[in-house]
């Protein structure tokens, strides 16, 4: 969920506020890396950001010997980000390291781990970024450890790993990780988001997406005009809460998580699932540890579900024994949003051939507007 403009520009004030010209740069670039150009209304924002890091930028020169790196800054990979968390050597980056490969360092004493590190997860229909992350520690967002660059990093993610050390108090772990994000405004969540916003410059409030019930459109748009949100897309991924919806337009960033018990190969660690299932009656809790790998084929599917990604296959031709490739594609895609992702189709496609659960007749014709489902092959008509 993104903030409308004038909210998010008193947020980056806000943590603007006491830090010095280098620290300031980097937490704007960052920001400005978040805001697409494309955007609609958020122009103004970005040309503000833009001069400001210039000034503190220059401001800043010739005071630091480190260089402007920003250690927390991670290029983008892959279809979706998913970060690691946790409390200080609770397995975080042993998991990373097993599961996508990551290049980090294992070790037993806390906060080794002292700034991202990236690993991919290769999936058949596309690749997901997995980054191991520093210790969240009590007190974190008022910049106590890590600070708040770490969950602003965490922010960015389109889903969590709360990783849970099986040998220590789960639930005071899992109390750490939804308190410090709570006090960042992001919000824990149990499942993939069912809806998104993003403000507009003009044009009302539209709905895109899953087709939304009459009555719940009018409940969201009477939500929309309490919140002062006058022009907004709102795209419906699957079936929402009025809770979800007011929490992104308090302006939290509402965060899909999973709970891995790590080091399940210690004594306590059926006692900590319980435990965390019982707190978080909602959320996909799986045990793991990374010396036997049981269990990751259930975290590769909770991972992919709480990205709310779905498999579908996009076939070479127009029957449902063509050769086909697959692609993870988000809930709420169109066959338009499946013919951008494919990317290399010869000409712009004006209608696909589906074979799958959003159609009623085999190899269906439809538009470019036509949702597609879990499962679904898909042929491209130019
Ligand atoms: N028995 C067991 N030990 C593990 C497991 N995973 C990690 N460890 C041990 O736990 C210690 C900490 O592991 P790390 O992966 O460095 O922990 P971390 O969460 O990244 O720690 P920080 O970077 O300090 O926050 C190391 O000694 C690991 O060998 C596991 O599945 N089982
Ligand atoms: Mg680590």
């Amino acid at each position: 969920m993104h903030l409308p403009a004038n909210h998010l520009w008193r947020k980056i004030e806000s943590e603007l506020t006491g830090k010095d010209h280098a620290e300031a740069a980097a937490i704007m670039r960052r920001y400005l890396d978040e805001i697409p150009a494309s955007w609609r209304g958020y122009q103004a924002l970005r040309d503000r950001l833009v001069k400001r890091v210039g000034r503190s930028e220059a401001a800043g020169a010739g005071r630091s010997t480190r260089g402007s790196r920003d250690e927390f800054h991670v290029q983008r990979r892959g279809i979706a980000r998913v970060c690691f968390i946790g409390a200080a050597n609770c397995g975080k980056s042993a998991m990373v390291s097993a599961f996508a490969q990551a290049p980090t360092e294992v070790n037993d004493f806390p906060q080794t781990t002292r700034e991202p590190v990236a690993g991919l997860l290769r999936l058949p229909g596309g690749d997901i970024q997995c980054l191991d992350t520093p210790a969240i520690l009590p007190g974190t967002v008022d910049g106590d450890g890590f600070g708040r660059r770490l969950l602003h990093l965490i922010s960015t993610g389109g889903a969590a790993v709360a990783v849970i050390d099986a040998g220590e108090d789960a639930t005071a772990q899992a109390s750490l990780i939804v308190d410090e994000l709570a006090a960042f405004d992001v919000r824990v969540m149990p499942s993939a988001i069912g809806v998104e916003l993003t403000p507009q410059g003009r044009g009302g409030i539209s709905f895109a997406g899953d087709p939304i019930a009459k009555s719940d459109a009018a409940t969201a748009r009477r939500m929309l005009a309490e919140a002062e949100v006058l022009h907004a897309r709102v795209t419906v991924r699957s079936a929402f809460s009025e809770e979800e919806l007011a929490a992104s337009l308090a302006g939290q960033t509402l965060m899909p998580t999973v709970f891995v018990v790590n080091k399940d190969d210690l004594p306590g660690a059926e006692r900590a699932e319980s435990e965390l299932r019982d707190a978080y009656p909602d959320h996909a809790v799986i045990s793991t540890n990374f010396l036997d790998e049981a269990n990751f084929d259930a975290l590769q599917a909770a991972i992919v579900s709480a990205l709310g990604l779905r498999a579908v296959s996009l076939l070479e031709g127009p029957a449902d024994d063509a050769r086909a490739t697959p692609l993870l594609m988000r809930a709420g895609s169109a066959v338009r949003d499946l013919a951008e992702r494919a990317g290399d189709v010869d000409e712009s496609p004006v209608a696909a051939l589906v074979w799958g659960e959003s159609v009623k007749h085999p190899g269906q014709e439809v538009g470019l507007s036509h949702l597609i489902a879990e499962g679904d092959r898909v042929h491209f008509r130019a």
